[in-house]
């Protein structure tokens, strides 16, 4: 059975246990396997259902949001593919032109749609786990005749080759074809031995509209895939509301407030007892490390070291049995952050991942990890995926700490504040126009400075590196306790400088920073709490964020910069998707 899978099964625990009962044996814990151990069962029960009734008993018992596509090797030749709240879409590849523009949905049940709603209610109580057998033949939808129900949708003339592709989303598929059909919630599409694609409904419901179109999709590639925005980073920087949510999915429950790290769970004992954690990684993954160290070693009480993965290299490190070693990286491929692994891993310590490729070198040569879900990320300057390694992290720092008393108003706090993120992140994200203003003011200086301190210190570095990558700027991310140290020598009235000033734990400490850059005449762009009166009086202009818990802000006080490195970008005309000399990952060296 090859299943392809996205969304997630909520009540997978009770199919499980069902499976469990019935003597299924079980390799992961993952809702993939319970749907191809579930299938494998009806089949056992009922050898002669087709594939396609097959995978209709299945969605039966699944509750959730998903996608489906199934193929076995007790069908060659066919594929059934069926969705619930994820998106699906077929697309269709022919020589020639097709029959047809729509097709006809196939009911499975011989009932008519008097009452329809008191019977789907009362056949959805029948199908509880139970052996259930949809009535096999089909009758056509209404108002459609028999014949133009499946063969007619093949394609005219000599040349019958079609192919089919199944996809969540158009970007996918585009550049094999343009004619495409999104399928409905609880559809079951299934292309059988003759190529002939059907779509069939169990039963048929007074609402639906008995056909589905066949659209042509008119638009470019890159369109598509970017939809209204100019640049994949762009799009990529406004998805951050909805990859936070993918990034948590499944993994945190706010109402008990537990945190479950699939890929990790098993190796929470050992963890626990090891002597160290060390973060390894390079650029924006880098500083995803730093974002979250502080709270690592607060929640875990173990001491932490964060390196870059060159330098880690560089210097032969000495590394041991009871280390835990987490290698982070968006693509999983970079080349210094993968032999930083090998290395850690021939010394014989616990090696983690953080990626966000599945199947990629990290991921696989790992013991264990986190996939931080955020989805592809195509611009070469990381913006998602570093929020997203950001909460993967702290995920795992409560998971570590879930069992130690003293740390639960901490842990509910957070993961409240994780709760609230996405609206929070909507919120930042409405500053973009007032962002792009700013930005005018900067895109022709030299140089611009970053600086903060604290939790806020990774915004600053990431957000003085998104700047460098994209707008050829001069940008420093300048740790607010150094700059007595150095960095004050570079400022006065014409340096463009930006300061996090958020009321933290090293509130008073970064307002003693902003008046000694007001002192010597710098009239710094200030970043703080909505409704902060204090720094704000200092700034030349500010940009006000929501509040959430220390160990978050960073998440909120960097989208601002993206947005900052954005903006002095395209009023620069740099090609923001592919800056100069840079690639999306490293892998030579
Ligand atoms: C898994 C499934 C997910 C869903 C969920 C249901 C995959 C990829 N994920 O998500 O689709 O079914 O279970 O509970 O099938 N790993 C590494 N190194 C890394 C990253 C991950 O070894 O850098 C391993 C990890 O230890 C685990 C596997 O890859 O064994 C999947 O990791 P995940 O984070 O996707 O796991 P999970 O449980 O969130
Ligand atoms: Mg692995």
């Amino acid at each position: 059975m090859w299943i392809s899978f996205a969304g997630i099964i909520t009540n997978y625990k009770d199919v499980k246990q069902f499976l469990v009962q019935k003597g299924h044996k079980f390799r992961s814990d993952t809702d993939t396997e319970i749907i191809a151990k579930l299938i494998k069962h009806i089949h056992g029960l009922h050898p002669n259902y087709s594939f396609r009734e097959l995978v209709e008993q299945v969605i039966q018992q699944l509750e959730g949001a998903f996608a489906l596509c199934f193929k076995s090797m007790h069908f060659p030749g066919e594929v059934v593919a069926t969705r619930r709240g994820s998106p699906l879409l077929v697309g269709i590849k022919t020589k020639t032109k097709l029959a047809t523009d729509h097709i006809p949905i196939l009911y499975s049940k011989d009932v008519f749609e008097f009452g329809g709603r008191a019977l789907s209610t009362r056949d959805r109580e029948h199908s509880k786990l139970k052996d259930h057998r949809p009535h096999g033949h089909e009758i056509p939808a209404h108002g459609l005749a028999r014949s133009q129900s499946t063969s007619e949708f093949l394609p005219q003339g000599d040349n019958k080759e079609v192919e089919y592709f199944f996809a969540s989303d158009a970007s996918a598929i585009i550049e094999h074809t343009d004619r495409v059909i999104y399928l409905l919630d609880d559809d079951v599409a299934s292309v059988e031995k003759e190529g002939v694609l059907k779509i069939h409904r169990l039963k048929r419901t007074l609402e639906d509209t008995h056909a589905r179109e066949i659209t042509t999709l008119k638009m470019e590639i890159q369109q598509i895939m970017k939809g209204n925005f100019s640049s994949f980073m762009q799009k990529e920087i406004f998805e951050q509301p909805e990859s936070v949510v993918t990034t948590m999915r499944g993994r945190i429950n706010f109402d008990s407030e537990t945190v479950v790290l699939g890929g990790i769970k098993d190796y929470i004992g050992e963890i626990r007892r090891c002597r160290r954690l060390l973060l390894i990684a390079c650029g924006t993954s880098y500083n995803s490390a730093i974002a979250t160290r502080q709270l690592l070693e607060e929640l875990t009480e173990l001491p932490v070291m964060v390196d870059l993965a060159s330098d880690f290299l560089d210097r032969n490190t000495p590394i041991f049995r009871d280390d835990v070693c987490f290698f982070i990286s968006q693509s999983g491929e970079t080349a210094d952050t993968l032999m930083a692994l090998r290395y850690c891993k021939q010394r014989g310590a616990l090696i983690v991942g953080i990626t966000n490729t599945v199947g990629s070198s990290i991921c696989r040569e790992s013991h264990c990890g986190v996939h931080i879900n955020a989805g592809p990320e195509i611009g070469v300057a990381s913006t998602k995926a570093y929020t997203s390694q950001i909460i993967s992290l702290v995920m795992f720092a409560l998971m570590v700490s879930e069992d130690r008393i003293s740390a639960q108003p901490r842990r509910s706090e957070i993961i409240q504040g994780l709760r609230n993120l996405p609206d929070q992140i909507k919120e930042v994200l409405e500053l973009d126009s007032k962002i792009q203003e700013i930005s005018k003011k900067v895109f022709e200086k030299k140089s611009l400075l970053v600086l903060g301190r604290g939790y806020n210190y990774a915004t600053c570095l990431e957000g003085a590196l998104k700047i460098k990558e994209i707008t050829y700027m001069h940008s420093e991310g300048i740790l607010a306790g150094e700059l007595k140290h150095g960095p004050l020598a570079l400022v006065d009235k014409g340096m463009p400088i930006i300061m996090i000033c958020t009321r933290d734990n090293v509130f008073v400490k970064c307002m003693n920073a902003l008046q000694q850059v007001t002192a010597r005449e710098g009239r710094p762009i200030l970043i703080c709490h909505k409704n902060d009166q204090e720094p704000q009086k200092y700034g030349s202009s500010v940009l006000e964020v929501p509040k959430t818990v220390d160990c978050l802000q960073g998440i909120l006080t960097v989208i601002p910069l993206q947005l900052v490195s954005y903006h002095v970008a395209v009023l620069k005309g740099c090609n923001v998707d592919c800056p100069r000399n840079l690639a999306k990952s490293v892998t030579v060296e």
